[in-house]
């Protein structure tokens, strides 16, 4: 089993970023071998950090909604990946557009659209701090984008309908997450993570069975990804448009407390009922 997890607002508190009554099931997926993997719109390096305090160094991370794909050594392929930019034995894929080609497009589209938004590098480092209560350390890192740029919406949605349209005819995608709206190429959160199946499908000659957890619209396109979806209860639920006829668990509680149930329900009726191999 893979696992594959949002951060903020699921397995990270919306507005503390805390992750303790996650803990005790994030060591107990470590003891059994089963892999957890961010799949988030936070940036690489945020999440360089924050691996290692999670105690996930070791398994892979999608960042930046898809945009950026980081495979540690266990995750590297000798035919596969005949990539140069390993940097401390990770291997970095960017399979979207680059931040700077980004950036130019939205400004001629706030330019020609006459609509009003902030990009995430327009904003001072105080009021990024203020906006999500990330130390200015970690807000520096927020702002090291590679593939998308996140914008607060100054305007209406009349305004919001048409930056979308105007997006999608320049091969760009709009997504939203917990504070922000989202901005990168052809790639999101379920392409990444069916990619990261076929990787894993390719190293083992098996094809593993996935959980993934996630609480925004943002996260939708992972959810549709795995075997076993887990809406974690958050503050856009009523705009998480979940297909008809897709069966997922719903959380009663918020954040990192509805990630640990989650998991707890999947384990009881995947884990617990299936006796033998459990990675
Ligand atoms: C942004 O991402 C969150 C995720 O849902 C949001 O849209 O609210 C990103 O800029 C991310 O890099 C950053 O860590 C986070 C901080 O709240 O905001
Ligand atoms: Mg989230
Ligand atoms: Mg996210």
């Amino acid at each position: 089993w893979l696992v594959f997890t949002d951060l903020d607002g699921t397995l990270l508190d919306h507005d503390s970023y805390t992750w303790q009554p996650a803990a005790a099931w994030l060591a107990r997926l470590a003891e059994a071998g089963v892999a957890v993997i961010p799949t988030t719109s936070k940036t690489r390096e945020e999440l360089l950090a924050l691996r290692d305090e999670l105690g996930l160094a070791a398994t892979p991370f999608i960042a930046e909604n898809g945009a950026v794909i980081g495979l540690p050594a266990r995750w590297q392929h000798a035919r596969l990946d005949r990539d140069p930019a390993a940097l401390d034995g990770l291997i970095v894929k960017t399979p979207s557009l680059d931040i700077g080609f980004i950036r130019r497009r939205l400004e001629v589209l706030r330019e020609r659209l006459g609509v009003r938004f902030r990009g995430m590098g327009e904003l001072s480092l105080d009021t990024l701090c203020e906006l999500t209560s990330l130390t200015p350390d970690k807000a520096r890192q927020a702002q090291a984008r590679e593939g998308s740029e996140p914008l607060l919406w100054d305007d209406d949605e009349a305004a919001l309908a048409r930056f979308r349209h105007a997006l999608e005819s320049d091969g760009l995608r709009l997504t939203r997450g917990g504070r922000f709206w989202h901005v990168m190429g052809a790639v999101d959160k379920g392409q990444a993570v069916r990619w990261l199946i076929e990787r894993y499908t390719a190293l083992r000659g098996v094809r593993p069975a996935s959980v993934g957890l996630g609480d925004g619209p943002n996260d939708v396109s992972l959810l549709e990804a795995v075997d076993h979806p887990i809406l974690v209860h958050g503050k856009h639920e009523a705009v998480v448009h979940i297909a008809a006829g897709m069966t997922l668990y719903r959380t009663r509680q918020p954040g990192p407390d509805g990630w640990a149930e989650g998991i707890a329900d999947w384990w009881q009726t995947c884990m617990d009922a299936t006796p033998g191999d459990k990675t």
